[in-house]
């Protein structure tokens, strides 16, 4: 049976709808990777997410010896990990590996980058696996994988949910080795449709996964054009607005928070530098959203939204926090005085991940 080289699902002629569709069987990549690839467009196929993580339970169960590369995406820490996924990969030798460092603004020590995510994982299931930072656009942060990769004598299999970077990482460690990459990376979810193994050498090889699609990203919820403002190759920047009790800050259509308490109080946003921030009157907000959802860029149209409310009270004073609106950045702040904050994100139904956490820069 013949493979796509971009997804390696089983090529077939025979229904458009599923995924592997070719149009000739002697083609190397499928339809859907072909458009991807080429034409940065996506076909819309049956995928059976559920799956993904039964395979890598069947290969967990196998007594050949594994290590796991846990991938995870420092721009969205929390929201990449899977706690079912780690469960399944524990009891076998695990790496996290966390991805997009070039993301972080420069300023920030990847000492402090480790510190915090050494601290995510200290009371899970993988606190004793060891921990690698890397980005697949700086060779000297492949080279070390490649080393790594390289030097371990067990079966090793790239996993972690969908647009996490498995596959780009895969080809970063190929190209450190000159040898040429061809598995398909892309900003859509479910690039990777099966298993690929891909040899290193003549004695390694590693294994590329399908990555489970994200609920919890509020790409989710936005056209996949508009895909390229969550995952995107440029520094995270930081706006500073200092924001007086009512008032509010849009990120483009996509969201917005309104700040209530007293006096007036710092928010440093970090986002990616091509989302337009506007600040309005809480009061207007409403009135704001209603008149340019349809105009502003990127942006999700919906009548209603959900709101999340952060009360901070007079036993935070002093401390600082991050807001994580997952997929798209976090907000930063030291408590001044009592406030709330009020995050709403469009769609009422939505699943999207907003939560506080100790700051990570
Ligand atoms: N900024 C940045 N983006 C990256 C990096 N690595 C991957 N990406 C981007 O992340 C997106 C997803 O990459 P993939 O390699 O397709 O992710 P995957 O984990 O294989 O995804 P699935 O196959 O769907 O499970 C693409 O837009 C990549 O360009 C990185 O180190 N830095
Ligand atoms: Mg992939």
């Amino acid at each position: 049976m013949k493979k796509c080289i971009g997804c390696g699902n089983v090529l077939q002629t025979e229904s458009q709808k599923k995924t592997g569709y070719a149009v000739k069987l002697e083609n190397d990549y499928c339809l859907r990777c072909f458009r991807i690839k080429n034409y940065n467009d996506l076909v819309d196929q049956d995928i059976n997410q559920d799956q993904f993580i039964e395979n890598i339970k069947e290969i967990s169960k196998s007594k050949s010896k594994k290590t796991f590369y846990y991938i995870v995406d420092i721009f969205d820490l929390e929201g990449t990990r899977m706690l079912e996924l780690e469960q399944v990969i524990s009891k076998h030798n695990v790496i996290i590996v966390v991805n997009k460092i070039d993301l972080m603004p420069k300023a920030v020590k990847l000492s402090k980058i480790r510190r915090y995510v050494a601290n995510e994982f200290k009371n899970s299931i993988l606190k004793d696996a060891k921990i690698v930072l890397t980005t697949t656009m700086k060779q000297n942060f492949v080279t070390p994988l490649l080393n790594i990769v390289l030097k371990d004598g067990n079966e090793q299999y790239f996993v972690g949910v969908s647009n996490v970077g498995k596959s780009s990482i895969i080809n970063a460690i190929l190209k450190a080795n000159n040898l040429i990459p061809k598995i398909l990376e892309s900003k859509y979810f479910n690039t990777t449709l099966d298993i690929i193994e891909i040899k290193l050498n003549s004695k390694v090889s590693m294994f590329d996964t399908p990555g489970v699609a994200r609920v919890n990203s509020i790409a989710n919820i936005m056209e996949t054009k508009d895909w390229e403002y969550c995952y995107f190759k440029k520094e995270i920047k930081q706006f500073t607005f200092q924001l007086n009790s009512e008032q509010t800050i849009f990120f483009a259509g996509l969201a917005w928070f309104d700040f209530l308490g007293e006096g007036k109080t710092n928010f440093h946003i970090y986002t990616n530098k091509e989302i337009d921030l506007h600040r309005t009157k809480t009061t207007n907000s409403i009135d704001y959203w209603n008149k340019n959802r349809d105009i502003l860029s990127p942006t999700i149209i919906d009548d209603k939204f959900k709101k999340h409310y952060f009360e901070f009270t007079d036993a935070v004073i002093g401390k600082e926090y991050d807001i994580v609106i997952s997929g798209l950045g976090w907000i930063h702040f030291i408590v001044e005085h009592p406030m709330t904050i009020v995050v709403n994100i469009p769609k009422e139904d939505n699943q999207v991940l907003v939560y506080s956490r100790d700051p990570l820069i």
